[in-house]
């Protein structure tokens, strides 16, 4: 951008540094290098980041370079020798961090692509391997055994093979040694696969001392020059990070086990209460966050294996971080078995090989297929195991446990008083029934149950501090950015909204408690936060304690949350939520003409409505809304009326974040009286209650006065989404999702050339 003016750049990374964000400051000098190659000062300054960062190897080359051109520099020196012990890449492979300019060597790719045959492959990696003294081999398996054919003389020359599991490593002639006991005498060590993250995860276990190689040797081999498609572009990301090995205790009580996909990479709120919880019970207990684990072994055969694209194997592509949220229906469709298959399959190994007493799932709708998947293949091999199912899927005691079938023991809602006792009981062998709280298949047929004791005084739990994790870095998305889950409130203080089922007792943390959790997390880095919560203001007053609580405490942090519209939140209200850090909030508006306001129960008027969502924006806060279409009662004026008022407020709504089609859910008013809303079902309704425990599918229902069915609503729906954008409002993805759905599945519209075309046709039908 600034070409050779090097003082832009600088000004730049001066202000990066200036906000903290350091990984920024690197790129630009990165950048800054492309159009002044050896540049000393840049050079300098990249050394002294990259090591602040611990990206050992980038500031080592950095640091090289310097001293080329000055070998007696005291300064560099001195940074060189203090490098010489750390280490975070594999050198043969290291990982290019900054722009896309960058390429990186794919070993995956290379032994993939055909560009070479593997044979030989195989025969220059074993000749270059063949000069190697005091040489181990890490990793028995396919690429050892096509490596050894190859070059048989490597049984003659290494000293070892390395395994994580040396007792089950087959026998060829070498002693077999586990990764932290090498033998003396080993200088190198070679990682084979072809798996960047396998090869991170190996290059881990191995101690600071040993030279550590990959494949990644071939790229400095004399097929380099046939080998140029095995690079790939690399954009800024997050890796190297230290992501924990799927390790499973022997003797545990309890494992507690998160399947993915939970949403963005959060840290799993809910799951660190329930480990306060276990952490209080005399227990051996360990808690296993997969969700994070192949979140990040899947970006990282995503960018470093297979060049920034996942293709399933019927030649769709997936989207970039399937781990967004719009892409819940991905992973309650299933694709989990797709892209992670054999990651799932070592993880179910792991866990019946260490025979843990009780296997803990949190279910959730998007992972409820692969919790099913893991109970049902580890009960098969170890049918003494007790499965305890808790979590999203377990809210509703209506649902009984069809939440997840496959449960010994489901904790109904929150589990913080109830799961530790339990998991004691169970522990010592013993099977009790009917737990308040607790539902189980040994429960005594036809019980009444009861609901279990609930934390009223939320200050009195202990905050998560997810001490499973390695540092809280591992709970980053792959390009670094981290968004940290808080909560102060638990269920929902108005709970009376007609289509809803977050009406759980509500209760607030104290500002001073909420604060200490707030501070920690800042701690330890965090910057970004989500509240966690159905109604943050369900009690305005105290979110204006606890916003004054942050300012007081100096706290710097950028939040966010959703709020219900309130008569109470003024513009002084606003402009102190944004003094606090508050940078976006959504509304869940759900209704835009007073009539459906009214129908659905939300208990405030339109004019309120616009009142909150100007004051929100005056304060500076991004205001962003929900829309519900179709309840009963709606009528088509309704909705025109609800495009108008979107077009004449756009100026205060950043965007629309979801538009929903009503959907009849298990807990909310109109699931529990149907008759008194006019709805009727296509069947039995005990019928649909039992085959669709969670939501009634939409062709089964419609209601009366007037007569709204599935086509009505869809076609309202439709109607309201097209509106909406072509009143120019902002939307988010979910609901450009919707948008681009609607406009592509519309045969009329699908013919239009463009999009240009489209927003006429419809503009003008
Ligand atoms: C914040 C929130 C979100 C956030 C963050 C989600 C996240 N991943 O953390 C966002 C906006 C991203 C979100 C997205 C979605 N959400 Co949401 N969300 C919530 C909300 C408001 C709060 C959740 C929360 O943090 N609660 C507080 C913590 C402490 O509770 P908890 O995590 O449930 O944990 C307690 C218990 O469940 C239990 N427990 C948990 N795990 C385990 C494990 C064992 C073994 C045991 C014994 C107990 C146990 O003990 C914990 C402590 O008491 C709830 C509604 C609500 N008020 O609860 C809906 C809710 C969880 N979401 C829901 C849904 C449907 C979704 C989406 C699918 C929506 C969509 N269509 O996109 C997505 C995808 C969810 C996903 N993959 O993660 C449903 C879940 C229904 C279900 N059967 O899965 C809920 C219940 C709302 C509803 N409609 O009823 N959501
Ligand atoms: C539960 S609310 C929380 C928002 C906040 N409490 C409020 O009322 O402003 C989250 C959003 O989920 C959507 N939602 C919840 N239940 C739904 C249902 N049964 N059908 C369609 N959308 C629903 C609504 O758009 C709602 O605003
Ligand atoms: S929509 Fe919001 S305010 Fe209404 S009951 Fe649900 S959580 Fe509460």
């Amino acid at each position: 951008m600034y070409g050779s003016d090097v003082s832009g750049y600088q000004q730049e990374v001066d202000e990066c540094i200036g906000n903290g964000k350091l990984a920024l400051a690197v790129d630009v000098l990165y950048r800054a290098l492309w159009s002044n190659p050896g540049h000393a000062d840049l050079l300098r300054r990249l050394g002294a980041l990259c090591a602040k960062l611990e990206r050992w190897e980038e500031a080592r080359s950095a640091f090289e370079k310097l001293i080329e051109n000055d070998p007696d520099d005291p300064e560099i020196t001195i940074a060189l020798v203090a490098l010489s012990d750390k280490r975070r890449e594999i050198p043969s492979s290291p990982i290019n961090f900054g722009t896309d300019k960058y390429l990186q060597f794919s070993v995956h790719r290379c032994f993939s692509n055909g560009a070479v045959p593997r044979s030989v492959l195989f025969e220059i990696l074993g000749d270059m391997l063949a000069e190697e003294e005091g040489l181990a081999l890490y990793g028995p398996g396919p690429f050892l055994d096509a490596l050894l054919e190859h070059t048989p003389v490597l049984v003659e020359l290494a000293m070892a093979i390395v395994s994580d599991r040396p007792e089950t490593a087959p026998d060829i002639g070498l002693p077999v040694t586990g990764p932290d006991s090498l033998p003396a005498g080993v200088r190198t060590v070679f990682l084979c696969g072809t798996e960047m993250f396998d090869r991170m995860q190996m290059f881990r276990r191995l101690p600071a001392g040993v030279r550590v190689i990959d494949a990644g040797l071939l790229a400095h081999s004399h097929l380099a020059a046939q080998l140029s498609d095995s690079w790939v572009p690399v954009k800024p990301h997050a890796y190297p990070l230290t992501v924990p090995d799927i390790d499973v205790r022997d003797g545990l009580d309890v494992l507690l086990v998160d399947c993915p996909a939970r949403t963005l990479a959060l840290m799993p709120n809910g799951i660190g209460y329930v480990a306060n919880a276990l952490a209080k019970a005399r227990l051996s207990v360990q808690i296993l966050d997969l969700d994070i684990i192949f979140y990040h072994r899947y970006h990282m055969r995503r960018l470093f294996d297979l060049g920034g694209v996942v293709t399933l194997a019927d030649g769709t592509e997936l989207p970039v971080d399937p781990w967004q949220p719009e892409h819940h229906q991905l992973w309650s469709g299933g694709i989990a078995s797709q892209v992670l298959e054999q990651d799932i399959d070592d993880a179910i190994e792991r866990i019946v090989l260490a025979r843990p007493k009780v296997l803990g799932l949190s279910v959730h709708s998007c992972n409820r297929r692969l919790s099913t998947r893991v109970a049902q293949a580890v009960r098969a091999r170890l049918p003494d195991i007790v499965i305890l199912a808790g979590g999203y899927s377990c809210q509703n005691e209506a649902m009984e446990m069809r939440g997840f079938p496959d449960a010994d023991y489901m904790c109904i809602g929150e589990a913080d008083l109830t799961v530790g006792p339990l998991c004691e009981a169970l522990a010592a062998g013993e099977r009790p029934v009917d737990v308040p709280g607790v539902m189980s298949r040994f429960d005594t047929p036809g019980r009444k149950f009861v609901p279990g004791p609930r934390e009223n005084d939320l200050d009195r739990l202990d905050f998560p501090r997810y001490q499973w994790a390695p540092s809280l870095d591992l709970y980053r998305n792959y390009t670094g950015y981290q968004l940290t889950p808080i909560i102060a409130s638990r269920g929902c203080r108005w709970s009376r909204c007609s289509f809803c089922a977050e009406r759980f007792y509500w209760r607030i943390r104290s500002a001073g408690n909420f604060c200490d959790e707030l501070e920690w997390l800042a701690a330890q880095g965090c910057d970004t936060f989500m509240f966690n919560e159905s109604d943050l203001n369900g009690m305005p007053e105290r979110l204006l304690d606890i916003c004054d609580e942050i300012i007081r405490r100096g706290i710097k942090v950028t939040l966010t949350g959703q709020l219900r519209i309130h008569a109470k939140s003024d513009q002084a209200f606003f402009d102190k939520l944004a003094q606090a850090g508050f940078q976006a909030l959504r509304f869940g508006v759900d209704a835009f003409s007073d009539r459906t306001l009214k129908l659905q129960a939300k208990g405030y008027t339109m004019k309120t409505v616009e009142d909150n969502l100007r004051a929100c924006h005056q304060a500076g806060i991004s205001a962003r809304v929900n829309w519900v279409i179709g309840v009963p009662g709606e009528t088509e004026q309704d909705i025109d009326d609800g495009v108008a008022f979107l077009g004449r407020v756009k100026a205060y709504v950043a965007k629309i974040e979801n538009i929903n089609q009503l959907g009849i859910v298990n807990g909310s008013i109109y699931w529990l009286s149907p008759e008194k809303h006019n709805i009727h079902y296509r069947r039995p309704r005990e019928e649909l209650y039992e085959e669709f425990p969670l939501s009634i599918p939409t062709e089964l229902w419609w209601s009366e006065e007037p007569y709204i069915d599935d086509k009505v609503r869809l076609a309202r729906f439709e109607r309201a989404v097209i509106g909406v954008y072509l009143a120019g409002v902002k939307v988010g993805p979910f609901a450009a999702g919707v948008i681009d759905h609607v406009l592509k599945s519309d045969p009329r519209l699908a013919q239009a050339s463009d999009i240009d075309e489209r927003i006429s046709m419809l503009a003008h039908p």
